[in-house]
Order: C-alpha cells, then structure tokens, then sequence
C-alpha cells in the first residue's frame, strides 16, 4: 500500500486540476445543462480557460488542432447531442493519433440508479449507447463516479498521453460538487521506462543494421511528430548519413532544409529520387509507418522487406519483436551507440523548390499554378499551415522553410476539420503565424468558428479558394454535375458579419495583381484572402489522384469512364 498524501476535493475540482496538471490550459466546448455545474467550478477556481465554440464538431476539431501543438487538448460537451456531434471530431484524433480528452457531462447517476428518463437520451431506459458509440474511436472510456473518480480519471489522461490516442469521459452531472479523496501529489506525464534487456537488444539490432548498411534511410510517419522524436530523427541521419523521407501525412514532421530531407515518399507518385532512396536501401528505418491509398501512390510503395519498423511502443527488427520499449527511448540508445559514418557520403536532396516570380501579366486571371507559386515565396520560416481537403492539397508539392509546421488530417480527411484546428492551434500558440489553406467546400461545413477566432482576436491568414464547389470530387464523378456544386458566398465579408468591428483585412482575388497586392498585406490582423478560380482548375497531380481514387472506388464497372463524367488533367486550362 502506497502511503502517499490525500486531501479533500470536489471531483469536478480534481479532473480540472489533473488537466491543468497534465499541460491543459484551455477547453474548449458548448455549454448544456448537464456540464454547466463543471463549467462554473471551471470559473470559480480558474484553472483552464474556457473557449466556447459554435458546434461540438467544430470543438472536436479545435481540440485536436490545441493537441497538435500542445501535447494534449480537451473538450467538454453535453450528453447524447453534444457527444454524437463531437464524434467525427475525435473518430479524426483516433485517425491520426492525436491526445483529446472528451468529457461529456451526462446524466445525473440518480436517474441512472432510478431508472428516471432524461432528455438528451434514447428514451429507452438505457444509458451506454453514447458510451458504447465512443468505444469504438477511443483507447479509454469510462463514467465517472465516486468511487472511480480519483484513479479513472488519471487512468484516461495518461492513457491519452501515452497511447497518443482521444479518450471518452462521462461526468454525471450531479458528482462535480461531491468531495472524495484524491492524490496530493501531481499527476507526472510519463512512460513507464522500458525492459532494461528488451531495450539493449533492440537498440544492439538497429545499431548493427544500420552500422552495416551501404544506403541507410529513414521513413517517417505522423507518429514520429506525435512521439516528440522528430529531432531525434535528423541527429540519427546526420550521424549515419541516412536520406530521410517523409509520407504526406507527415509532411512539415522532418524539417525540409535539413539537407539529407529527400521530400515525400509516395510510391510510383513520388520523386524518381525519393523512390530509389527507399526502395533500394538496405536499412529502412520506418517510423510509426500506415500506409493507405493516398499516401502510397495507390499502393506503388513497397518498403524492402527487411524494412525495420518502429511504432511508439513496439519494434519489428528482421523476425525479432521488441515490447516494453519507447520508441524515444530506442532512438536516443541508437544514436549514442551507432558509429558515426564515414563509410559513405550523405545523400542530398534535390534543391528547393522554384519560387516562380514569373507571373506574367497582373491583370491575367489568375489560376491555381501561379497561386501556388505566389504561395511557395509566402511561407516563411516558424509558420503554422493548415490544409483542408480539396484542391487545396496543392500545399504538399511546396517545400517548407525551416521549423514550419503542417496541420492536416491525411488519414481521416473531414471537411471543413482545418478550421476548427487552425482555432485550437492559435490558443495553443498565438505568437506563431498561422495560414489556412482551404477550400469553399470544406469552408462551409465550419465557416462559424470563424467568430471565435475573431473573438479571441487571433490574427491568421486565410486562404479561400472559390471556385464554386468541389472540384477535387470532379475529379472522381461529376465534372459538371450540380451535386458538386455549393451556394456562392461572400466569403470576404464574412469576418465583418461574424466581428461588426473587425479589423480584419478582406480581399478577393480574381487576377494575379489583385492576388500579390493581398499577399503585401501585414500581419498584424486577421487576413482573409478570397480567390475566385475556375471551378475545372486544378494542378495535374491533384486531379489525377481523384482519377485513379475513382477507379479503386468505384470498380471497372463504375461510371467514371462515361463520357465527360470525370474532370481530367487534360482540361486543366492554366495555360502552363
Ligand atoms: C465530412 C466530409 N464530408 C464529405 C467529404 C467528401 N469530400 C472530400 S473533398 C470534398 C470537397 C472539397 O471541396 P472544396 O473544399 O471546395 O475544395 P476544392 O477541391 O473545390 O478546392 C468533399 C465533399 C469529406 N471528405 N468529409
Ligand atoms: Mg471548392
């Protein structure tokens, strides 16, 4: 028996003070009956900031965008309404392994106890469905009550952390005021350290692998940003003279002017450069890697076979599987042991690549090609990007200055998710500049947390495309079908519709002029940038990803072959 100091507390207390503890400093949500006693304990004692939002989806999605940057974000939404809208949110967290705590106030446990119904339920008699329904997009669910609250509640965070996954709490609404005994002490993020013997082996089995190897290379996954080995990562290559490539979900994770970064490994679409550095290793060292069809080139990578997989918690070397390792923990073991490389020159990559200046006539229309070349000389170092789905993923062909990060969601891809994330991530870290990427389409599903982020007075640059609908989907079914088409906003006006006295700076763009006088503007308020395009412009890669989406989805039976039914590259009409 531990003898480790206790006091008093409320239980609604303790679960803020475990957030605050374990690096929580807002939450974000909408209010309901059954979470305003926790919200009001949120207020009396000041220990998180509350971010109220406009839907529980767009809060899943802030949560998410405060994690990315913070290491862990929470939201809190009512029972049954709140917690289904959140859903997809937090399926997106599970997706792309991102820490979210969702607590849902619930509930009282007296009319569980009672068999009272409720609204915000089924009506059925039942009261797990929600709880059921989360177990299937969380590592961890429970419902807390008095008994559990004091261990169920640090179990949830740490699982979060640990696994780098969302987790589900339930907070009946009547056990936020009661006292129970809880730890003094404060709740320590960490791992449990690894098997001292699993840990030497596997460090020994990378270390000879690659000591031994004639072209070492490193392929990174999302996991790696969310691991923290990043940086660990770049001293490995330099060390050993490894390439490394990165997979678009892990775009921005490896710094792009480090000079061994051979840019995105994405089977037969990738580099021809990329691609043999890869496939032709001898050690491949891949890390957290989950390859789906976006991010293989349709399944043309093909990792050699003796590839050596790291997760967060596990390794694969040759027939040999380690468990009780951290993958920090085998990284720092293997830099320190491999011998520095003189065997062999590192490989460079290829020069970044060209910022066009070239864009002709300022009065031409402007189309997607110069746009992203305009954008390639935008970015500037320290940047937070985010991209939505669309053509927006135009993004992943530009290379990044240094310490940029990239905020997406590959995997999961939910329209309309960058929004809410660039909210999250500008109360994780307002000091960064911030660019969203999105696309009307997706713009429309989460346009009104726009009013947050003017409410907080944050200061992004947003880039809308306009062009009249979702010219990626063209690219699958429906070129000019009017089920791709959505209504035509006044996207510019709107940060004057969501904040009378906004500041915020409004353009809209419909000629490469217009487009350079938008990108002259400073950043000291919001920028919203509204580019009217061609609902057919599209960069060749794009659409060609939609045409062969189309053909995995819908079969050689489908209807993407019908005449004129499928938006291809060839229309692409940029004149370039
Ligand atoms: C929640 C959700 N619903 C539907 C989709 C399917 N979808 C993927 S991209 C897209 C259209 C995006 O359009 P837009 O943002 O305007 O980008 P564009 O290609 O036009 O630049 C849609 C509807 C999705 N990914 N997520
Ligand atoms: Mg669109």
């Amino acid at each position: 028996m531990s003898n480790r100091a206790t006091r008093r507390m409320t239980i609604g207390d303790f679960l803020l003070r475990r957030l605050q503890e374990a690096g929580v400093r807002h939450l974000f949500g909408v209010p309901g009956d059954y979470n305003l006693e926790l919200l009001q304990q949120l207020y009396d004692t000041g220990a998180l900031k509350w971010v109220g939002n406009c839907s529980e989806l767009n809060a899943s999605y802030a949560a998410d965008g405060y994690a990315r940057l913070n290491g862990l974000g929470a939201l809190l939404v009512t029972n049954g309404v709140g917690a289904l809208s959140a859903i997809n949110g937090i399926g997106g967290s599970c997706s792309e392994h991102v820490p979210v705590i969702c607590i849902a106030g619930s509930i009282p446990l007296r009319s569980i106890d009672r068999g009272l119904g409720m609204h915000h339920t089924m009506a059925d008699g039942t009261w797990d469905h929600f709880l059921n329904a989360y177990g299937h997009v969380t590592a961890a669910q429970t419902r807390l009550t008095p008994r559990n609250a004091a261990t169920e509640i640090d179990r949830l965070i740490l699982t979060a952390w640990r696994e780098k996954l969302p987790v589900y709490m339930e907070l009946p609404s009547d056990i936020a005021y009661l006292e129970i005994e809880v730890p003094a002490d404060p709740l320590l993020l960490a791992n449990p350290p690894s098997d001292p013997e699993r840990l030497r082996s596997c460090v020994a089995a990378i270390t000879e692998r690659l000591t031994r190897a004639a072209a070492p290379a490193i392929l990174v996954d999302a996991d790696a940003d969310r691991f923290g080995v990043a940086a660990d990562l770049v001293e490995l290559a330099e060390k050993v003279h490894a390439s490394i490539a990165v997979i678009d979900a892990a775009k921005g994770v490896i710094d792009e002017s480090f000079d061994q970064y051979l840019g995105v490994y994405n089977g037969k679409a990738s580099e021809p450069q990329t691609r043999q550095a890869i496939e032709t290793s001898d050690c491949v060292l891949a890390i957290g890697y989950r390859p789906i069809e976006v991010t293989t080139g349709d399944f043309t990578a093909s990792l050699p076979a003796n590839t050596i997989h790291a997760r967060g918690h596990s390794v694969d070397v040759d027939e040999n599987n380690y468990q009780a390792v951290t993958l920090k923990e085998v990284l720092r073991g293997v830099i320190d042991a491999v011998p520095r490389a003189t065997n062999r020159a590192p490989r460079h990559a290829s020069p970044a690549a060209e910022s066009a200046h070239a864009y002709g006539d300022g009065s031409a229309k402007i189309t997607q090609l110069p746009y992203w070349q305009a954008m390639q000389s935008y970015l500037r170092e320290g940047d937070v990007l985010f991209i939505d789905n669309g053509t927006a993923y135009a993004l992943f062909g530009l290379r990044f200055p240094a310490h940029c990060t990239l905020i997406g969601s590959v995997n999961w891809g939910s329209i309309g998710y960058s929004v809410g994330a660039l909210l999250g991530a500008l109360t994780a870290a307002p000091e960064r500049r911030h660019i969203l990427f999105v696309g009307d389409g997706s713009f429309q599903v989460s346009a009104q947390e726009l009013s947050t982020i003017l409410r907080h007075d944050h200061k992004p640059v947003i880039f809308l495309i306009n062009n009249g609908g979702y010219t990626i989907e063209r690219g699958y079914l429906g070129k000019d079908e009017t089920y791709n088409d959505v209504a035509n906003w006044a996207y510019a006006d709107l940060p004057k519709a969501f904040r009378r006295d906004t500041t915020a700076r409004s353009f809209v763009v419909k000629t490469v002029r217009d487009l350079q006088n938008a990108l002259s503007a400073p950043n000291d308020t919001m920028i919203f940038v509204e580019t009217v395009m061609d609902d057919h412009d599209a960069l060749p890669p794009i659409i060609n990803s939609s045409n062969k989406g189309a053909e995995l989805d819908y079969g050689p039976r489908g209807p993407q072959h019908r005449e004129n039914l499928q938006l291809r590259p060839a229309t692409y009409g940029v004149g370039g």
